[in-house]
């Protein structure tokens, strides 16, 4: 949050002229640094323990399990454009997840009882929730995490999303069968429209033509064209309809039904193809990979996330546990690139030996090259290690370790903590920077003392 509250005015022209050259050497050292992809990552509300899972779906692991407030039930989740945030509707509030650390940075902004959908404006700036039993959509300033502004649609809202060009919300409201649009300047409904009986999840296509919306208790899906604010076409599907994505190019429509996962044509609005899922699964959710390639969805129980291929509309691997859970919605962010970071475990230790029994710190230095400058690294986002532990004092400091004569960042972590285990011959490091770009870094070790 300092970050976003930092003035960014400057006043006199030297000031300016050093800030451009600061600008285009960062670039030069984004340039030059190696990039390897992190993510993407699907977010998994649970709202059985208030927790979020995390899953790399490059290999289907769950990689992180987020705690949230005690008490609070996870349901629906939007990750921010821009892939830094995941923001979460949990029952009463909206919870902040930060997806460089997957920790949560704000616990609760109270919006009211019954939150259901978000959605974040294509510049980051305000997150709009589906407040069910209010009976209206809350916009919250993300700058500042307080409530800005409310819109009452009445009707017991659920499914909502916003326009790609940020003009205006749809919202389902499950108990008066209508969908409200919300023209996002003036915060005032534009027009209301009649869908079927109780409308859940509500989807838009990318380029914001149409918008699709599952009528649970009508086993149906409403296209409405966003020219005309009018329904063009309702779909049959199977029974009591709920959570639905589409691929990212807008060719088809995925919506999770009972025991199967409907596919729709939307050039013709038809019935295409059906994921059929193993018997007693009730599923909630489903969100399709950035490359379009494969879908997941989420079931509530047993508590797993079923993958499938989209070519075959089959379920394909094995189910991804979500322990102990209650899965429901589910959220992925598009992959973002980790610059690939030089480190130096136990600077001025030539041999990196390390004691894995040891009670002590192991010094870590994250160092400055041409290609990178380390002390731009946040060290409360930096993680160290297996189990990944954060810097034992929770900063860093700086100090020309290899006598280069530019500043590296030096970190210290708990042995105990990191995960490393008598054998190991390498240890990780990830974090980001403060203007939130990703690193990742990996040094040799030498493991001592395990006879
Ligand atoms: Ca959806
Ligand atoms: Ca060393
Ligand atoms: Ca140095």
């Amino acid at each position: 949050m300092a970050k976003k509250t930092r003035s960014t005015r400057v006043a006199d022209s030297s000031r300016t002229s050093r800030g451009r050259v600061s600008v285009v050497s960062a670039l030069l050292f984004l340039c030059a640094a190696r990039l390897t992809a992190a993510g993407p990552f699907a977010y998994v509300a649970d709202g059985g323990f208030g927790t979020v899972s995390v899953i790399d779906i490059e290999t289907n692991a769950v990689i992180a399990t987020i705690s949230l407030p005690a008490g609070t039930q996870p349901g629906q989740l939007a990750v921010s454009p821009d892939g830094t945030r995941v923001y979460v509707s949990t029952g009463n509030a909206l919870a902040v997840i930060d997806t460089a650390t997957n920790s949560v940075v704000v616990p609760s902004i109270p919006v009211g009882l019954g939150t259901r959908s978000v959605a974040i404006s294509p510049d980051g700036r305000f997150a709009y929730v589906a407040v069910q039993f209010e009976g209206r959509v809350t916009i919250v300033d993300t700058t500042t995490n307080a409530v800005v502004a409310t819109v009452n649609t009445g009707g017991q809202p659920t499914g909502l999303k916003m326009t790609p060009d940020g003009s205006r919300v749809y919202v389902a409201n499950s108990l008066s069968g209508t969908v409200s649009v919300i023209d996002a300047i003036t915060e005032t409904i534009i027009a209301t429209i009649p869908v079927e009986y109780n409308p859940q999840d509500l989807e838009m296509s990318p380029d914001g033509t149409r918008v699709y919306v599952s009528n649970f208790s009508a086993a149906s899906v409403s296209v409405i064209d966003t020219g005309s604010n009018m329904v063009v076409a309702t779909i049959s599907v199977g029974f009591v309809p709920s959570g639905m994505d589409t691929t990212p190019t807008g060719g088809r429509l995925y919506v999770v039904d009972n025991g199967s996962v409907a596919v729709i044509d939307t050039a013709t609005n038809t019935l295409s193809g059906r994921v059929t899922l193993p018997p007693f699964h009730t599923s909630r959710d489903v969100a399709i990979a950035p490359d379009g390639t494969r879908g997941y969805v989420t079931i509530n129980t047993p508590p797993r996330v079923l993958v499938f291929e989209t070519a075959s509309n089959t379920v394909v691997g094995d189910p991804i546990l979500i322990e102990n859970g209650i899965p429901e919605g589910i959220a992925i962010t598009t992959a973002r690139d980790r610059i690939a970071v030089t480190l130096d475990i136990k600077p001025r230790d030539i041999n990196n030996s390390v004691n894995p029994r040891s009670n002590g710190v192991i010094p870590v230095a994250i160092l400055t090259t041409g290609a990178f400058d380390a002390t731009a690294v946040d060290p409360l986002t930096v993680r160290f290690g297996q189990q990944g532990t954060p810097e034992a004092h929770g900063r860093g400091h700086l100090e020309d370790v290899n006598g280069d004569g530019r500043l590296d960042l030096v970190l210290h972590f708990r042995t105990d903590k990191s995960g490393i285990k008598c054998g190991d011959g390498n240890a990780k490091l990830t974090g980001a920077t403060v203007t939130g770009s990703l690193i990742e870094g990996q040094d040799l070790l030498l493991t001592v003392g395990c006879r």
